[in-house]
């Protein structure tokens, strides 16, 4: 198996301090969650940023501020900001990190239930994501949160509408009014996706780490973090993100399986070296 790549979803658009004090909000606390997850074992960074009060941004100057403030401190991270910022934000208000020639990004593959709301990804709007990461040379994170996302996704690739092979797909399970996270459902996924693919799984709440443990013994990949859940063990609160990337790198060890550096995983993503 190869080495697990492990994502530290450290920020998320829904989440706040009142749930969890360590969220991150400011360009230092963003910093700092990052470190502390790179430290602990991630080779990847997954992107949201907020304003200083902790209001989602998809802006292209706080994007930017973030992301020179990471590379400083973790300079060998792999980013992956997100294009779905946050339920109800336009294509436009979305693409805006793109512009920045991030190595990779999210592309959330369909729309669906997301909780109360509705997270809208039309087939028009996909298109022009598509465009836009095969014009800025950007690999995508393939979001799928319902089963259906891998069938939309697999054709538009197939048409030449979305970057193809070697796709990164990560299957997001357990978000209220989606795909639940079960190991079953994991298997299907995993079972439809192309040869030479690599995939991750996030379980969201409290199925974070039983789906992290099933990625791990199936030879995929983990994300965890404050986007996708709160708490390291039931009733008790994370400090961090690197408390969590740190009970992954345990479960992993304890399994058996190496954990990549960002080297390591832009070999496993056939990323190129980034250029600094
Ligand atoms: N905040 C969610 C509505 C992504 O980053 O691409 C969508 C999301 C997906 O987090
Ligand atoms: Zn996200």
């Amino acid at each position: 198996m190869e080495k697990l790549i492990i994502t530290a979803a450290i920020c998320g658009a829904e989440v706040t301090k009142e749930q969890n004090p360590a969220v991150p909000y400011t360009v230092e606390e963003i910093v700092r969650e990052t470190k502390s997850a790179v430290d602990a074992g991630a080779a990847i960074v997954h992107l949201h940023v907020r304003e200083d009060d902790g209001t989602p941004t998809q802006g292209k100057a706080r994007f930017k501020e973030c992301i020179d403030a990471i590379y400083q401190a973790c300079p060998d991270v792999i980013l992956i900001p997100s294009t779905g910022g946050a339920v109800g934000m336009t294509a436009e208000e979305r693409l805006q990190p793109t512009e920045l020639f991030p190595e990779m990004a999210t592309l959330d593959c369909g729309t669906c239930n997301f909780g109360d709301d509705v997270f809208e990804n039309t087939m028009p709007m996909m298109r022009d994501f598509g465009k836009r990461m095969i014009e800025n040379n950007i690999k995508p994170e393939y979001e799928c949160f319902e089963m259906g996302h891998l069938d939309t996704i697999l054709t538009m690739a197939k048409k030449g509408l979305v970057p193809g092979a070697p796709m990164q797909f990560n299957f997001v399970l357990g978000v209220p009014g989606c795909t639940p996270a079960t190991v079953p459902n994991l298997c299907w996924l995993v079972n439809n996706i192309p040869a030479g693919s690599t995939w991750t799984a996030t379980g969201i709440g409290r199925h974070a780490f039983q789906l992290a443990a099933a990625a791990i013994v199936m030879g995929g990949n983990v994300r965890v973090g404050f986007e996708d859940n709160l708490y390291l063990e039931k009733g008790v609160l994370a400090k961090s993100n690197g408390e969590m990337v740190a009970k992954v790198v345990r479960m992993a060890q304890e399994l058996g399986r190496g954990v990549a550096t960002s080297a390591e995983a832009r070999e496993i993503l056939s990323l190129p070296a980034r250029k600094k």
